[in-house]
């Protein structure tokens, strides 16, 4: 085996059996492997023993790399950057062979050159970097007010929030009710795989995201791979995105309604509504939240007696019912007795896709007489965070019903824009 003279972060090229390969050195997962990544923004994975030759084109230059000190390129648009952890911004840990988060924020910024030629990232907040299921609502509102902050700034013409998968449906929708009178693109974007992998999906995600954060759709948008290709991504309404998958790149889905745009590295084609972006906005911060809400995905023959617990803890609850919006009619006294006593309930579906109408069973006339709140098209986690985002609005106690129902960033709509079914999966 041919002796490797170089490091981490040198660009190289490495000759091999049949061609030659240039790319820019990472840490690598495997011992027996390097990692290279390409001009395109790729990660490979190249067997060392593979190596018939190696030369270093260009040494890596420890200060030059400091992130933050490299000047803006004048010709390109200037955005902010908000990392909040996932595996957006992890990478394999060679100890455990998990996942673990990078905290270097220049590795992690070195990891995608190509970011950097098609926008400038004027300003960078790290507000705190976890796995977004030990998230909480503290956390949306930490990232609602770096956002706040970079969104009224005017050398800022969009935003990039990288986020964990897991509950970045939650945190979508949470931004999407916390800032009000939006300005400016909000991208959230993800990893399904650590950017330290050669298949990793993070470098097309984020390019998408820069196109879609300099566009002029002021709009809280999920941004992601559209299929399990590496060609173009979805830009999804913050509210009506959820994960479908629990490991494919296209792993979020949009529900109910048209993407918003399918984006490519270089170019936006948007296909429904949206608002545009206009700098004479201020965005304002909405961020009441009451976390007395839960979220009950209703199973034959659950015990209605449950309703008595959530009583006691929690001042609003979101039932995903089945199809329509039906539950075991054994509910119905229950749900008399705590709607009466001041518990707010609504009905949403575990149908994810679709709508809840009491209007075609008997036994749904029966539950919405009692009070329950049937939220039509409106996705049940969405639901889950309005209600506590309503709740904290302590002026609009009597009138939970009317805002539940009311549309503030898309997430219910008189009608729903039915997916053909390739778009669906
Ligand atoms: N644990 C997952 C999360 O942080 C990792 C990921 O999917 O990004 O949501």
């Amino acid at each position: 085996m041919v002796e490797l003279n170089f490091n981490k972060g040198d660009y190289v090229r490495l000759r091999l059996a049949l061609e030659e390969i240039d790319g820019q050195v990472l840490e690598s997962p495997e011992s027996d492997i390097v990692l290279l990544k390409l001009k395109s923004g790729y990660n490979i994975g190249i067997k060392k023993e593979n190596i018939l030759g190696a030369r270093v084109l260009r040494k890596y230059n420890e200060e030059k790399a400091k992130f933050l000190k490299r000047e803006e390129r004048k010709e390109l648009p200037s955005i902010g950057l908000i990392i909040t952890g996932g595996t957006i911004a992890s990478k394999a840990s060679q100890a455990t062979g998990g996942v673990k988060p990078i905290t270097d924020v220049d590795e992690f910024l070195n990891y995608y050159p190509e970011l950097l030629k098609i926008v400038n990232i004027k300003k960078l907040e790290i507000p705190f970097m976890v796995f977004s299921e030990n998230m909480t609502s503290e956390h949306w509102i930490k990232i609602a007010e770096c956002a706040e902050k970079m969104l009224n700034d005017d050398n800022i013409k969009g935003i990039i929030i990288t986020h964990g998968t897991d509950t970045l449906g939650y945190s979508a929708a949470a931004l999407s009710f916390f800032l009000r009178n939006l300005n400016k693109p909000v991208v959230l974007t993800y990893a399904q795989r650590s950017i330290d992998r050669a298949s990793s999906d993070a470098s097309l995600n984020l390019q998408c995201a820069a196109r879609m954060a300099i566009s002029d759709c002021a709009e809280v948008v999920l941004v992601g791979h559209a299929n399990v290709n590496d060609n173009f991504c979805y830009a999804i309404r913050g509210t009506r995105a959820r994960k479908l998958h629990s490991s494919r790149r296209d792993a979020f889905k949009s529900v109910n309604e048209k993407p918003i745009a399918k984006v490519w590295k270089d170019k936006i084609e948007f296909i429904s509504q949206y608002k545009r972006s206009d700098e004479n906005r201020k965005v304002e911060l909405d961020l009441a939240y009451s976390d007395k809400v839960a979220l009950l995905k209703f199973y034959p023959g659950q015990d209605s007696s449950i309703l008595d617990y959530y009583a006691l803890k929690y001042k609003g609850l979101v039932i995903e019912g089945f199809g329509l919006g039906q539950i075991n009619e054994s509910w119905i006294p229950k749900l008399k007795k705590h709607i009466k006593n001041g518990l707010v309930i609504c009905m949403t579906s575990q149908t994810i896709f679709g709508e809840v109408n009491p209007y075609v069973y008997s036994s749904a006339r029966e539950i919405e007489r009692a009070g329950v709140i049937y939220l039509g098209n409106m996705l049940a986690e969405t639901a889950f965070v309005k209600l506590g985002w309503v709740l904290g609005h302590y002026g609009w106690k009597m009138r939970v019903r009317e805002k539940m129902l009311e549309n503030f960033a898309g997430e219910i709509s008189e009608r729903i824009e039915f997916e053909r079914e390739s778009e669906l999966y």
